[in-house]
C-alpha cells in the first residue's frame, strides 16, 4: 500500500524490491486498487496491490527484506496507520501460522479488509 506521492512509483519499487530478494521470485501481481484510508486518521486514499511470491526465505527474513525496501522508498515511521510512501505487509505465507510479538501471519487485518480478500482471490489461481 502507498498513500504518498508518487504512489504508482512506490508500488513499482515495492514489486522490484521483492523480486530482487534472494531466493525469491515474483509470480503474479494483483490489479492495483484505489482504496479509502482505514484507521481513522485523515489522510489521502491508498493505492493497494498484492503480489504472490515464491520464496525460500523464512517469514522473519522476508519481513526484514520488506522493512529494508520500505526504508529505501523513504518510509518514515510515524503514528500507527499514518500516511506512508510504501507499506509492505505479509498477508499470508502459504498455510503457515506465525504468532510472535513483531510478526503475525496471516495478517490480523485480513478478515476486515475487503480489498485484500479480492486481491487474494485474484492471485489464488497462480498459487497452484
Ligand atoms: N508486523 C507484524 N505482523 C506483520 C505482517 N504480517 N506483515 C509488524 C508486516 N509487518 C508485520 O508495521 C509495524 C510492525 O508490524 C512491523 O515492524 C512488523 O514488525 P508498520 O508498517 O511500521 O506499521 P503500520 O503499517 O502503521 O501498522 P500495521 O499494524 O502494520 O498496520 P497495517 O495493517 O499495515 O495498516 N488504508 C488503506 N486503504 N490501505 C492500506 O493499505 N494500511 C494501513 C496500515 C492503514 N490504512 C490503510 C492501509
Ligand atoms: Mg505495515
Amino acid at each position: 500500500g502507498s498513500n504518498l506521492p508518487d504512489r504508482t512509483a512506490h508500488l513499482a519499487a515495492g514489486r522490484a524490491g521483492l523480486a530482487a530478494l534472494p531466493d525469491t521470485a515474483l509470480i503474479a501481481a494483483s490489479t492495483v486498487e484505489e482504496t479509502e484510508p482505514l484507521g481513522g486518521l485523515p489522510q489521502e486514499p491508498y493505492l493497494n496491490q498484492m503480489v504472490l511470491l515464491r520464496t525460500g526465505l523464512t517469514p522473519r527474513v522476508l519481513l526484514q527484506g520488506c522493512l529494508a525496501i520500505e526504508h529505501a522508498e523513504g518510509r518514515v515511521r510515524g503514528e500507527r496507520w499514518a500516511p506512508r510512501t510504501l507499506d509492505l505487509d505479509i498477508v499470508r505465507y502459504g498455510d503457515l501460522s506465525v504468532r510472535e510479538p513483531d510478526l503475525v501471519v496471516p495478517h490480523p487485518e485480513l478478515p476486515h479488509r475487503a480489498f485484500w480478500q479480492r486481491e487474494l482471490t485474484e492471485l489464488l489461481p497462480y498459487a497452484r
